[in-house]
């Protein structure tokens, strides 16, 4: 489109330094000084201007929409400065993205960029009785009651309609709408009842700069692989290109260049500066992917008015002649255009309407600031970590899926609880089939996890016994991986996605951190995103060397808020602390992490070669074991208590005899189980009657759950006794024996106890 403004020369009042004034008026005065040809004004169903697939009714619609958004963005600007709004991003120049939600359902679910407000505006006409200026005054304001998160954040979001919020990273939405977007096809092979209609496609919208992201390139990569198989991945990308990242451009054309001849990945551009001439290829576009089930490209035209937020002052370190110039691209202007040009509205009906819909704004906002905000600690965390004990240990417990599991495991004397004890990986993967067998939901997937059985055969059968839909090989990224399983989430199916090794969830953890984990916090736990995440972790292997198979840490995951992780460090209690988490999966929506000590999968001996003391009978369905609870071996032992976990567990337990006969102690040895959160109470209550305190922590000294531990231990007022800390070494894992020295030993257990005495 043509600059409808000259900006050359640029009189003095065009100089100034508050550009959302200077966009303001250029919209009045626009209108004002428009001299062009009206037409006779089309009826509400005539194309708006000729040629164009949008009507009149739409037109005046969308218009109303962008003059919504962006009212939303100049209150925004005053109001920040009288601190009854908190967010200055706005969506001045993108105003055309409402044209994507016109042309969509809002059953479709949308994962949306910061700029797509015209957008929000626009669905919310999808249904009745909704007000998106009081909705997102509210959001704006950081008030209790705004609808999409409770005062959390600005987002855009809500729950009827389909919108969910997305936090500020960049382009780590796109997984997971490519996540949902399989997670609608792959419900509708397995039988699983969607919660929306079963042609709805996902849709994400995001800048150009984000377009360049890694974890943007693995989503457009990942449908692609997924298409390329001719697997249907509905997935909308809307690319709302202004040409610019905060300050940096993009260079020209380089988006239509990386894009548009992207095999598997279906390529349309938009005009969103022009409803008139926008419309019709935004609506093919969709019409594209919701047809033919391919993940499709949309460039959308627009440009960046106003800085990119109240802070940048664009004027400082842009021209004045380049900021005049982008400024009249706005697409309003051109709207108002339309809406003269065509006739369906005059000049003193845009002027009328503008105005009005600028008051409704502030009167929203002014109201929006006198209701209440977050004002304690239990209101903010409130939806962030959901537990309802004794729900979710009814359902752990729950086992009326007999008949099912007899058929899985070949009969009723086949029942993994009749058989002779076994180690750890096989209790893992009878306790997977049993998940399955009870949860129809369920969908297992990673690298090399279904004909294989996982690199340890931890899910050997699986595939066999439920089939290719419900377990199956990913791409190798574990980004894919957890966006995979957000958008299963989403889509009320139970995903247990694998992560090779803990190394590699390192590799892509803002899938949990910033994303998975945070859904429930940002949406008020409007949207729930259940998983557990098993991962192969730890080191011990004699195996298989190096650092990245034998990664032990820990913290990364301490900090993650909401987030619950376990380890197991033998058979039966992987089995039942696995029906646990899929129960807070279910129950609570929890997104739950699975630490599998490597190292313990195939150990079978505890104290002599063939004294089978580390393997374990299968729990009959029925039991679970309560989150945050411990197991004791040595109950009412008192003179030195070992506070471990995972392969701390049998070393310590070795060490203890060692130590036994050494000092004649009675030694406990506490099995944390639990390292996410932490059960403070419990580490009290053992520490209480405890003597001397020994922490074995495999995990690295910095940070690490041995930190935790003694933190409690301190703060329960027992930090006079004698205690010690045997734990990793901050360093990375070498190779061969060498490994060994980094790690806690029987040796360095049995050592450290003797400095107790
Ligand atoms: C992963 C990440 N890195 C950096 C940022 C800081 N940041 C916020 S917006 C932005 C520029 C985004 O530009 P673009 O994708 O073109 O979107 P636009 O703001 O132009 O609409 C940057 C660098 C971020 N939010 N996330
Ligand atoms: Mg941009």
């Amino acid at each position: 489109m043509e600059a409808i403004v000259t900006a050359n020369p640029i009189p003095a009042r065009m100089r100034g330094l508050n550009r959302a004034e200077i966009c303001d008026v250029n919209f009045s005065e626009f209108v004002r000084d428009w001299s062009g040809r009206a037409g006779t004004g089309p009826a509400p169903g005539d194309a708006i201007l000729d040629g164009s697939a949008l009507d009149a009714r739409g037109f005046r619609e969308l218009f109303e929409s962008q003059l919504v958004s962006r009212h939303l963005d100049l209150m925004a600007r005053v109001l920040r400065v009288q601190n009854k709004v908190f967010y200055t991003i706005g969506s001045s120049g993108h105003e055309g993205n409402a044209m994507v939600a016109r042309a969509t359902r809002h059953t479709d679910p949308a994962f949306l960029h910061y700029r797509s407000g015209g957008f929000m505006a626009e669905r919310f006409r999808k249904l009745p009785g909704m007000d998106p200026v009081m909705d997102s005054a509210l959001s704006f304001a950081a008030s209790k009651d705004d609808p999409a998160s409770g005062g959390r954040h600005k987002v855009w979001g809500s729950k009827p309609l389909w919108v969910l919020p997305q936090t500020s990273t960049i382009a780590s939405h796109l997984p997971k709408a490519f996540g949902t977007a399989v997670a609608i096809e792959q419900g509708k092979r397995i039988g699983h009842a969607l919660p929306i209609p079963g042609d709805s496609i996902a849709i994400c919208s995001f800048g150009d700069a984000s377009s360049n992201h890694a974890t943007a390139q693995t989503a457009f990569n990942a449908a692609a692989w997924t298409a390329y198989q001719r697997l249907p991945a509905p997935v909308l990308f809307v690319c709302e290109d202004n040409g610019i990242g905060i300050s940096v451009k993009t260079p020209d054309g380089w988006v239509a260049r990386n894009f548009r001849d992207r095999p598997d990945l279906d390529y349309f551009a938009a005009d969103g500066l022009d409803l008139a001439s926008g419309y019709g290829d935004v609506q093919e576009a969709v019409e594209h992917c919701r047809r033919t089930r391919r993940p499709t490209f949309l460039h959308l035209r627009t440009t960046r008015i106003m800085g990119h937020a109240g802070t940048d002052f664009e004027i400082e370190w842009r021209s004045i002649e380049e900021l005049c110039a982008v400024e009249a691209t706005d697409p309003l202007l051109r709207s108002a255009a339309i809406a003269l040009e065509s006739g369906l509205m005059t000049k003193d009906e845009v002027l009328a309407l503008y105005e009005d819909t600028r008051k409704k704004c502030f009167a929203a906002a002014e109201e929006a600031d006198r209701r209440p905000r977050l004002s304690s600690l239990q209101e903010v965390m409130a939806p962030l970590a959901p537990y309802t004990p004794e729900a979710v240990a009814k359902e752990a417990a729950r086992a009326d899926y007999n008949q099912r599991r007899e058929e899985v495991f070949g009969g009723k004397d086949k029942l993994p609880e009749k058989q002779a004890p076994r180690h750890l990986a096989i209790q893992i993967n009878n306790a997977l089939h049993d998940l399955f067998a009870k949860y129809p939901e369920t969908l297992l997937f990673g690298e090399d996890v279904a004909q294989k059985g996982g690199v340890y055969t931890v899910t050997k059968g699986l595939q066999k016994a439920f089939g290719p839909r419900r377990v199956f090989n990913t791409l190798l990224d574990e980004t894919v991986i957890l966006g995979l399983s957000q958008g299963f989430a989403n889509m009320g199916m139970l995903p247990l996605p694998e992560i090779q090794y803990l190394a590699y969830l390192h590799n892509a953890a803002d899938q949990i951190r910033g994303e998975a984990a945070s859904l429930q916090f940002f949406s008020n736990d409007q949207y729930r995103n259940p998983m557990v995440v098993r991962i192969a972790s730890l080191g011990y292997q004699r195996g298989f060397g190096g650092h990245f198979h034998n990664d032990n840490s820990i913290t990364a995951l301490r900090d993650i808020p909401g987030l619950v992780v376990g380890c197991p460090s033998r058979g039966d209690d992987a089995a039942t602390m696995l029906r646990t988490l899929a129960a807070l999966a279910k129950v609570d929506g929890r997104v739950c992490a699975l630490l599998e000590p490597i190292a313990l999968y195939m150990a079978k001996d505890l104290h002599e070669p063939g004294d089978g003391g580390w393997l374990t009978e299968y729990p009959a369905p029925g039991e679970a074991m309560p989150l945050g609870e411990g197991r004791v071996y040595g109950e009412g032992s008192d003179d030195l208590v070992i506070f471990t976990f995972g392969n701390g567990v049998p070393m310590s337990l070795r060490a203890a005899r060692r130590i036994e006969q050494a000092h004649g102690w009675k030694v406990r040895v506490c099995d944390l189980r639990w390292l996410v959160p932490l059960n403070d109470a419990w580490i009290r209550e053992q520490a209480a009657s405890a003597r001397r305190i020994l922490i074995v922590d495999e995990g690295r000294r910095s940070a690490g759950v041995g930190e935790g531990v003694i933190t409690a231990v301190v703060e329960g007022g027992f930090g006079a006794r004698p205690f010690r800390r045997v734990v990793g070494a901050d360093t990375f894992t070498p190779l061969a024996g060498a490994a060994f020295l980094v790690i806690p030993s029987e040796d360095d257990i049995v050592a450290a106890a003797g400095t107790l005495d």
